[in-house]
């Protein structure tokens, strides 16, 4: 048995620290062959597991309404990871010390797992090292997988991309919320958080978000997203929240589109890998004895066009390429 399968091994067997070992495997991608040995080990074992994402601007309380999340599903005795993604930051630190802080009382508990992301080093990105670290504590049996961003741009929806379902977190005060969020963002929403209910605006905001919601309900089929009302600070409409997303869970699973979008990722994946893998192919092709350099001279040289060079040498790419 190699390294890397007994790591494997110990995953499976829910041992913290092989969990965290290969999550640095993953995120520092320092040994790639290893790190695709140990996702080929693991890949039988997962697909239970159910992720969420949450996300939302910063400050509107996903933190504090994951802590209470946990909470009520440690009551349940379902174990759950969280893996907190901070795409803007090459190190993990910063508002993520403030999310682990929020979620701290659930440290001592081996039912909870709470691991940090930051964008260094993974070749996907850090929505590539998200879904791989999902492999990782899936295997280990962790009932619920969720992923919190820190805000709401571009990588984060990528990010999104990885849940089975996306709660999105929305908060009254800060200014024209709905025409804030960029584009792209409100269709990332399976089910609406209006957090801090206790604070002003926050029924409008609800209907507000209804309108928008209504809206864009006429442009597709998908049905209107259920909008939530909670206060984490003071522990209110948490219960109710659970049953909706709880609700939600089982309709996807029933009417197929849970296994639909398991498998719309995994197409991504599959296109993601292949496309990384012939690229630095690709890049060892065009460097082979400084060849680059001497068809910039040629083509600097009007010895021949860019295309004409190129489209003969494809074809020898793809004969050097060697597939295993
Ligand atoms: N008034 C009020 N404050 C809240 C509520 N939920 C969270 N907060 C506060 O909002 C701040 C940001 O919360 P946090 O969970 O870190 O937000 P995150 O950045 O979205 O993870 C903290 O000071 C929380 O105590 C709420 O329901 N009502
Ligand atoms: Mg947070």
């Amino acid at each position: 048995m190699t390294i890397v399968q007994k790591l494997a091994q110990q995953v499976l067997q829910q041992n913290t620290r092989a969990i965290a070992r290969s999550i640095s495997l993953i995120e520092n991608e320092t040994d790639s062959a290893q790190k695709e040995s140990l996702l080929d080990a693991l890949h039988s074992y997962c697909g239970r597991a159910v992720v969420w994402g949450i996300t939302g601007p910063p400050g509107a309380g996903k933190s504090s309404l994951l802590d209470r999340f946990i909470g009520r599903l440690r009551r349940l005795n379902k174990t759950v990871a969280v893996i907190a993604v901070d795409p803007s930051s090459p190190f993990s630190g910063g508002a993520i010390l403030g999310d682990r802080l929020r979620m701290q009382k659930h440290a001592t508990d081996d039912g909870v797992f709470i691991r940090s992301m930051a964008s260094r080093g993974h070749l996907g990105g850090v929505a590539g090292a998200t879904a791989d670290a999902i492999k990782v504590f899936d295997t280990a049996g962790f009932d619920f997988v969720i992923i919190e961003t820190i805000g709401v741009g571009q990588t984060e929806i990528e990010v999104m991309e990885l849940a089975d379902l996306v709660l999105l977190v929305l908060v009254p005060g800060l200014g024209d919320e709905i025409q804030a969020l960029k584009a792209g963002v409100m269709e990332i929403g399976d089910i609406f958080i209006i957090n801090k209910k206790d604070l002003d605006g926050a029924n409008r905001l609800k209907r507000e978000v209804e309108y928008v919601l209504g809206l864009q309900e006429n442009c597709t089929a998908k049905s209107t997203p259920p909008v939530c009302m909670t206060s984490a600070t003071r522990d209110e409409g948490i219960d109710d929240t659970l049953s909706v997303i709880t609700d939600y869970l089982e309709k996807i699973r029933g009417n197929g589109q849970l296994a639909a979008r398991r498998k719309d990722r995994i197409e991504k994946e599959l296109r993601h890998i292949a496309s990384a893998k012939i690229m630095a192919s690709a890049e060892h092709f065009l460097n082979i004895d400084s060849r680059l350099d001497s068809w910039v001279e040629d083509v600097f040289h009007k010895k021949v066009s860019p295309y004409k060079l190129l489209n003969r040498k494809i074809g020898e790419f793809l004969k050097e390429l060697h597939w295993q």
